[in-house]
């Protein structure tokens, strides 16, 4: 069994979970911040079988696009008005996923 760890875009959320719900894939939706933008994104955890894993894979790469994240002073709030040293324009996403190995899941 893997436990699959997807940090994604917040606007990204509701069709990924939808798509893994709707290919009977069970998803849990953290709310996370990213280290380096300080803004919101979505980390899904799921849990699946071993044979699973590529089909997640899919689903979130063709449901979580790339896009360019453009910096504002709305966005560095946490860091001050500033921008930091932070570059104007960022790539970020679509997904970034880690796969896991799981020694046991129980539902109790
Ligand atoms: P952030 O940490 O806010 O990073 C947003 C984007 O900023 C990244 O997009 C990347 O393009 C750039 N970036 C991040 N750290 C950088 C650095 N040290 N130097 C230069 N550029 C940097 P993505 O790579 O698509 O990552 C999107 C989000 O996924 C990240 O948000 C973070 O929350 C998470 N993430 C990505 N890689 C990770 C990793 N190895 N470990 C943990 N979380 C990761």
């Amino acid at each position: 069994m893997k436990l699959i760890l997807a940090i994604i875009n917040n606007d990204d959320t509701a069709k990924a979970s939808a798509e893994l719900n709707h290919a009977g894939f069970f998803v849990t939706k953290l709310s996370t911040t990213g280290g380096f933008l300080m803004v919101g994104n979505t980390t899904l955890l799921i849990g699946t079988d071993d044979n699973g894993v590529d089909a997640v894979k899919e689903i979130l790469h063709a449901t979580c696009a790339r896009r360019k994240h453009v910096s504002s002073t709305v966005n560095s709030l946490g860091r001050g008005l500033g921008n930091n040293g932070l570059p104007d324009e960022v790539e970020v996403g679509g997904a970034t996923v880690f796969v896991l190995n799981v020694e046991d899941m129980t539902k109790l």
